[in-house]
């Protein structure tokens, strides 16, 4: 059954940003999708079996932090 997380990342800002955090996302055990928008500042990520606390970690990973 595949799940959504979503989280704000506010320090977003250019298409650097969204690969940088896309890449150390993708890269999470079960993420089957990354969808950054700019926007918004919104990171949505599908897949199985998503940890909330490791998604968080790639994303600061990424030199960025979820609200
Ligand atoms: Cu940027």
């Amino acid at each position: 059954m595949a799940e959504t997380m979503t989280y704000t990342v506010p320090g977003m800002t250019c298409d650097h940003c969204r690969r940088a955090v896309s890449a150390e996302v993708a890269a999470v055990a079960g993420v089957e999708g990354v969808d950054v928008d700019l926007g918004t500042k919104l990171v949505t990520v599908t897949g199985e079996g998503l940890d909330d606390q490791v998604l968080r970690a790639a994303i600061e990973e990424a030199g960025y932090e979820a609200t």
